[in-house]
């Protein structure tokens, strides 16, 4: 019987070595591969993106962890069925035009993988057309921009503007962050959700696509 728990423990510990064999163990007991990454990698990071919500742990931490998930997926994603894949809601990110801060970007990208999204990440200094480019070739639910500078925020809203403009203006949602992004610019923007932080982008993006 695998237990679910040690893989948790292990991930919350950013003990990537204890994870993979823990994995590796439950698929030769014939775990299913999506109950493995639910019961144990996603729970793990569960935690983990609950305290670092609550300050209780910081970005290193995090980023150890995300290390320790990725140990784990890395045994179960070639065993994924086509299916399993597929089935999962597709979040698309980058950091917008003009912008090379790619850290907090990534957080959010690894908590939401962490909440079993499947993540496309485009990288930095994304310009407009290629993610509308993205859009199509990976048809997201969600579209995540993120903008660490005053100067790169208007980006957001010619990114905004160029996906309102397509064919997928009611088909995707999209969210904003970055340190200088706010509610108030999000509404101003017409953007679907805003989150201070990569924890609570999950929430926001779960209630955008009706999941929470
Ligand atoms: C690290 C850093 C850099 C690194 C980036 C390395 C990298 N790989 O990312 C380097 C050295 C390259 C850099 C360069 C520059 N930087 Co810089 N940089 C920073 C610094 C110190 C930390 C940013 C960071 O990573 N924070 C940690 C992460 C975890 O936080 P975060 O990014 O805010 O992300 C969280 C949330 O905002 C949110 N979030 C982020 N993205 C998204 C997206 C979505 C969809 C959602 C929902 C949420 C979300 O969730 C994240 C996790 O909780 C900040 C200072 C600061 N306090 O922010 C300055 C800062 C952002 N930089 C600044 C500047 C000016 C620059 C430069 C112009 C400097 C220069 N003169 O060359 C260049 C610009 C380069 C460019 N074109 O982008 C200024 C911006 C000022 C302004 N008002 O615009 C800041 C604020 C520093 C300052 N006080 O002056 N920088």
């Amino acid at each position: 019987m695998a237990d679910f728990t040690k893989i948790s423990e292990a991930l919350i510990k950013g003990d990537a070595k204890t994870v993979k064999e823990l994995t590796e163990q439950a698929v030769a007991e014939g775990i299913a591969p999506g109950e493995i990454i639910q019961q144990g990698l996603i729970a793990g990071m569960s935690v983990i993106a609950e305290r670092f919500k609550k300050n209780e742990i910081y970005v290193p931490e995090v980023l150890i962890a995300a290390r320790a998930m990725h140990a784990g997926l890395g045994v179960l994603k070639p065993l994924l069925t086509e299916s399993e894949t597929e089935a999962a809601e597709v979040f698309l990110i980058g950091t917008v035009k003009g912008d090379l801060h790619d850290i907090g970007k990534n957080l959010v990208a690894m908590m939401m993988e962490g909440a079993g999204f499947r993540v496309v990440d485009l990288g930095v200094d994304v310009p407009p057309e290629k993610f509308v480019e993205a859009i199509r070739e990976h048809k997201p639910s969600i579209v995540g921009l993120s903008a660490l500078l005053t100067t790169t925020m208007v980006a957001m809203k010619d990114t905004l503007e160029a996906i309102k403009a397509s064919e997928f203006k009611d088909k995707v949602k999209v969210m904003v962050g970055g340190a200088p992004v706010t509610q108030n610019y999000a509404d101003e923007i017409g953007a679907d959700g805003y989150a201070p932080d990569a924890s609570t982008a999950v929430d926001v993006a779960k209630k955008l696509i009706g999941a929470a």
